[in-house]
């Protein structure tokens, strides 16, 4: 019989709701009550445990669970010893200093000498260290972006999403010193039977993630056109290429990366493809 393994998930923030989704997307079905705690998998061994993020990496570490997701940010700044398995794209952000907007700035030696508010001590003092700079760090836990305001410090090294809130406090992001997205981390001794189940999850996990940066393509081509149209549909081998009923034509179904997909549009139709049809794909296993 397989173990049952156990991921931590936060309980509620900014990653919990994509955690969740991608969990669900891989066919996992679970009922999470509000104020429940852990939750087993109906359909998949495994159990859901709801913790603050902060806590996730040492929970993994301790094997209090065997997998967890958190932001990349938490980890490099902890420094627990897991092994991040996948990158997962979501929670995207990245750790920036600022300054207040009316202080003139140059270039990184303008921050010798000044104290920098921040909860993340560590990626600021490794970042200082690199760049030769010499600062004061100020721990804080919450609502550094308001130091500056106050008098508790002269620059904030913060989490910046979108930068409104560093807008809105009249600061200025002047350095980008850390990206961060949600990862899937795991612990570092995983027994071989619950390792296996990790591959198993981990293996849907690619495959749904894959699936998110492609679009499966139908559309059709007078035959005539087919080799142009081959030319600008790579495809995951090559496409596939039907012939209609109507004589002189062909259906030629293909997989598009997201980015491309536009560009690609112009092409096809500039070539004489008709009929296009673009659906979205739930799972890619290449
Ligand atoms: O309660 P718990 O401890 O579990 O949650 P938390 O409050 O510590 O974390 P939460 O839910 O706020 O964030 C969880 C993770 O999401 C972080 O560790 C990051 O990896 C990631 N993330 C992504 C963010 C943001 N975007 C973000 N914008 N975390 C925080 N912010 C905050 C930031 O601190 C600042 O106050 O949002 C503000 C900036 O946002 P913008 O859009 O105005 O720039
Ligand atoms: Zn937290």
């Amino acid at each position: 019989m397989q173990p049952t393994i156990r991921i931590a998930i936060q309980k509620s923030g900014r990653l919990s709701d994509d955690s969740l989704e991608l969990i669900r997307e891989c066919d996992i079905s679970f009922n999470r009550g509000q104020s429940k705690l852990k939750s087993q998998a109906f359909n998949f061994p495994i159990e859901l445990l709801f913790l603050r993020d902060d806590d996730i990496p040492r929970y993994v570490a301790d094997k209090v669970a065997d997998l967890g997701i958190v932001g990349e940010n938490v980890l490099a700044e902890e420094k627990t010893p897991v092994d991040v398995v996948a990158k997962l794209g979501f929670s995207k952000c990245r750790i920036s200093i600022a300054l207040p907007k009316t202080t003139p700035y140059q270039g990184i030696d303008d921050l010798s000498g000044l104290n920098i508010a921040t909860s993340y001590p560590n990626i600021l003092s490794e970042f200082l260290q690199r760049s030769g700079i010499s600062a004061s760090i100020h721990e804080i836990s919450g609502s550094v972006e308001i130091a500056p305001s106050i008098g508790l410090a002269e620059a904030v090294c913060d989490i910046v999403s979108s930068g409104s809130t560093l807008i809105s406090n009249g600061l200025r992001e002047v350095e980008h010193i850390f990206n961060s997205e949600a990862v899937l981390i795991a612990n570092q001794a995983l027994s071989k039977a619950k390792q296996k189940v990790v591959d198993e999850l981990v293996f849907r996990i690619r495959a749904v993630l894959k699936a998110k940066n492609y679009q499966y393509i139908l559309l059709n081509a007078p035959n005539d056109a087919i080799d142009q149209v081959i030319e600008l549909l790579p495809g995951m081998k090559s496409p596939s290429v039907l012939p209609l009923a109507d004589e002189g034509w062909s259906s030629v179904h293909s997989v598009v990366h997201k980015e491309q997909f536009w560009e690609i549009i112009e092409g096809l139709k500039a070539v004489g493809a008709q009929g296009i049809l673009v659906v979205p794909i739930e799972k890619m296993i290449v």
